[in-house]
């Protein structure tokens, strides 16, 4: 075996004209003229229009290269290519050798006759994909996600690349995964299969490898499996001449189990699979191996059939957010850039991150992480929000591309789930797809998704769960977004309107979509729009948002919860509590009832570019509040507030719901305290709480021992505070909650009695000291009157605080640490320090 790789400098031009550039790859014909100067960086204010002609256009790639010697020595070569986008034909020396047309396959060719010892030339032209998906949705319209160049379900290519509700129309165009000569002699491994059967204390790990040869020699296979801590085991089998399949078994004692983030850690098992033929190795394969169960339990309860994945015997309650593409040119995203995203998940207490169906198979890099962090993924197959051709030829291009992602991942320890699409079972039930005209769309679907797919998972991956659609109740077509089965979508909150408190009315089995939109940072803004754009309804701010009116969303909510702003700072700090505020709203909710719910992935984590979107994680990577909140209430033990009962509430009339939430805050106020224990092990701690004035006196204070057992939520207390508020001092006066052990104050609520806009807020006086930690700093905060919402940020340094965003009661203190900035001071620091809270917004 004998591998080179074609990756670095080619030349590239459009199509039909004579100039040669130099190109990058992997990469895209946008990032290559960006280097260039050709075209302006399409993130930067409305350039995003400004060089739409790119994707109209085909492009043209080519390289000239000598094979090595050894690899030419080999009997066979293959150009494989791991990612193509998408449309593409290929000549090599001049022969037309292959074509291309979905983004999502690797290709490989048999070049052995037509690379030569002298100089080779390989060109790869690329047509148009905006050009092809506009022909083909002429003679065959088909359903298109609304904000999307229309015709995109025409070609195996990232949907969201076309456009999406917080994303831009700027489809890549390009080599855009890894592209090499593969030389072998007299066979290869095709595919191998891990599999893992855990009895007792015990597993057996089995290779089957699938060979392709070219000679009826024997051959040796290897499995080769080597501990965390070093130890080897290895199992030997020898492949008669005309064997095409080996399985190989290790048996491994004791096991070092695998665990979801913060469930115990992430031991991986280093897997080497290697094929000999007498003394020479024929072909490798490599990946590490994490050692664990993994079950999607769906049983019937009192509530209808319950949504749980279970490791290692644990059913886990699933914590985290849906992964949308880290750019909208995926070359584009560094590895350290990645692995902050995934780092920031998991330092959220996140779990699980959905890696949704108008997006891309990830690459390697990115489940890596996820195989390290402890973060299951929930892969969506890439369909979404729309009607599929139903030809052949696309079920046949489907097929491929299904069966080489499912190998490619299936021995992923944080692979947890196959699903179907994003949103199409919902969209045949509710969004009005189901006419006559239809019905051969709706049977192929039927045929994809309830068929061929699950047959394919269940053929290629027997030990992981496929899943139709998300949301669905599993019932095809009947009611997905169903509370009783199956997942759901909650978007009653942000696209429907209705008041946040809302989400406490449903009752998912497993929440795997809802959120609310903010503005990312000012520094991030800063990179897109000009000071004169710093407004909310300017050009370039509507500019990047896309989703219809959604700035104008942002308003509406902030008016039922705070005060206008007195600067667009303070604007983007208010859009960002809203979000965090309603997703904790959602996530406490369904994390008190884990009894009925057993996950919550808000949408969504991350952005493709700088905008307002739903991301708790801007395009830079920089934290907005809800990534803060989202440390808080996915913490493994949460002290969480119920102040409001959903039965009373009118859910169909958001206005009304809110002023019956107020008025019943105006004539008392009621609240449970509840503790959820994520973890394994019984917890005991103390709740403690104060009615207290913004001033900091006491009204009333109680304190209350808990255990709650493993994995269960708790009901703490019932506070019934009908005599000690009332109309005349609700707005003076908040309920205080505080989570202890050992002598140690693990988390601090607020519920103010009422809303933040009418609290007789003023002017906290916080005040901060800086210690220097080593590698850290360590920044003491006080307040004089209840702070709502501190917000730390350093002049002049990206950093994560330890918590941000958080309320600090009267005569309360706070700790938060943050990384040393190298080279920084405790002056530097305190120079640089900002501190604000909520009054300084108004
Ligand atoms: C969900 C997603 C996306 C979309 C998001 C926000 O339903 O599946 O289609 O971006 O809503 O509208």
């Amino acid at each position: 075996m004998n591998l080179q790789s074609l990756h670095g400098l080619w030349q590239f031009r459009q199509a039909e004209t004579d100039e040669w550039l130099p190109a990058q790859v992997p990469g895209s014909v946008h990032t290559d003229l960006l280097a260039l100067d050709r075209i302006p960086e399409p993130f930067i204010a409305d350039n995003e229009l400004r060089v739409q002609w790119v994707a109209e256009r085909d492009w043209e790639y080519r390289l000239t290269f000598q094979v090595f010697p050894d690899v030419l020595a080999e009997e066979r070569v293959f150009l494989v290519c791991d990612g193509l986008d998408t449309l593409a034909d290929l000549t090599l020396n001049g022969h037309s050798m292959g074509h291309a047309e979905n983004m999502f396959r690797r290709y490989r060719w048999d070049v052995t006759t037509l690379l030569t010892d002298e100089e080779n030339e390989l060109r790869i032209r690329f047509r148009s994909p905006v050009a092809y998906i506009q022909a083909r949705q002429e003679e065959q319209p088909l359903v298109s996600p609304s904000l999307s160049i229309p015709g995109g379900p025409h070609l195996r290519k990232a949907p969201c690349q076309f456009g999406w509700d917080w994303g831009p129309q700027l489809p890549p165009i390009g080599i855009w995964r890894g592209i090499r000569l593969e030389g072998y002699s007299t066979a290869r491994l095709e595919n191998v299969h891990l599999r893992q059967v855990h009895t007792g204390n015990r597993v057996k790990v089995s290779a089957r490898a699938t060979i392709e040869r070219w000679q009826d020699a024997d051959l040796g296979l290897t499995l080769r499996i080597t501990s965390p801590d070093g130890q080897v085991q290895e199992a030997k089998a020898l492949l008669k001449s005309d064997a095409t399949t080996g399985t190989l078994d290790v048996e491994i004692a004791a096991p070092q189990l695998w665990w979801p983030n913060d469930y115990g850690p992430q031991p991986l098992y280093e897997t080497e699979v290697t094929l000999h033929q007498g003394e020479k190795l024929r072909d490798r394969y490599d990946c590490h191996l994490g050692l664990r169960t993994l079950e999607l339990r769906q049983e019937p309860d009192e509530f209808g059939t319950s949504f749980t994945f279970v490791i290692n015997g644990v059913p886990i309650f699933a914590k985290g957010a849906n992964w949308i593409p880290a750019d909208s040119f995926p070359t584009r995203t560094s590895d350290t850039h990645l692995e902050h995203l995934i780092r920031s998940a998991a330092q959220a207490h996140m779990n699980m991150l959905r890696v949704w169906g108008g997006g891309l198979y990830e690459d390697e890099r990115f489940y890596d992480l996820c195989d390290v962090y402890g973060i299951l993924v929930w892969q969506d197959f890439i369909f979404s929000c729309s009607i599929y051709p139903i030809d052949e030829s696309f079920f046949d291009n489907v097929c491929v591309e299904a069966v080489e992602n499912i190998r490619r991942l299936r021995h992923r320890a944080s692979l947890a789930l196959w699903c179907g699409n994003n949103e199409m079972e919902w969209g045949w039930d509710t969004w009005g797809w189901d006419d006559p005209d239809y019905q051969p769309f709706k049977q192929a679907y039927d045929r994809m998704f309830h068929h061929l797919l699950p047959e394919l998972c269940a053929e290629e991956d027997p030990d992981r769960p496929y899943w139709p659609s998300s949301p669905s109740s599993n019932a095809f077509f009947k009611e997905p977004n169903s509370v009783q089965a199956g997942d759901t979508h909650n978007w009653m909150v942000w696209h429907e309107g209705e008041p946040f408190i809302s989400y406490r009315a449903h009752d998912s089995r497993f929440a795997s979509e809802f959120g609310f939109q903010s503005l990312p940072a000012l520094d991030t803004i800063r990179t897109y729009a000009d000071e004169s754009e710093w407004n909310m309804t300017s050009y370039i701010m509507e500019h990047h948002q896309r989703n219809t009116a959604g700035n104008g969303k942002i308003v509406t909510y902030l008016t039922d919860h705070f005060r206008l702003p007195h600067d667009f700072e303070s604007l983007i700090y208010l859009s960002q509590l809203l979000q965090a505020e309603a997703v904790r709203i959602g996530v406490e909710h369904w994390r008190r009832n884990r009894h009925r719910t057993s996950g919550a992935l808000y949408w969504q984590l991350n952005d493709c570019w700088p905008v307002a979107s739903w991301a708790s994680l801007d395009y830079f990577g920089r934290w907005k509040a809800l990534q803060y909140a989202a440390r808080r209430f996915y913490a493994p033990i949460l002290l969480s507030a119920e102040d409001w009962t959903p039965a009373a509430m009118h859910i169909h009339d958001p206005t009304q719901a809110l002023k019956n939430y107020q008025a019943h805050r105006e004539s008392g106020l009621q609240v449970t305290l509840h503790v959820t224990n994520d973890l394994t092990d019984q917890w005991s701690g103390i709740v403690r709480w104060s009615l207290e004035t913004l001033e900091g006196q006491r009204i009333e204070t109680g304190e209350e021992a808990v255990t709650a057992p493993a994995l269960s939520s708790v009901c703490v207390c019932e506070l019934d505070f009908a005599e000690q508020v009332s109309a005349g001092n609700y707005r003076q006066v908040a309920l205080v909650y505080e989570l202890w052990q050992d002598d140690e104050r693990i988390s601090l609520g607020v519920v103010p009695c009422a809303p933040d806009k009418h609290l007789a807020l003023t002017d906290p006086q916080l005040r901060c000291t800086v210690r220097e930690n080593g590698a850290s700093f360590e920044i003491e905060i006080t307040a004089q009157r209840l702070a709502r919402f501190v917000w730390l940020a350093l002049e002049g340094a990206d950093v994560v605080f330890s918590d941000n965003y958080f309320d600090l009661p009267a005569g309360r203190t706070a700790s938060v640490i943050l990384p040393a900035p190298e080279g920084w001071t405790t002056e530097h620091v305190l120079e640089s320090l900002q501190v604000r809270s909520l009054t300084d917004s108004f």
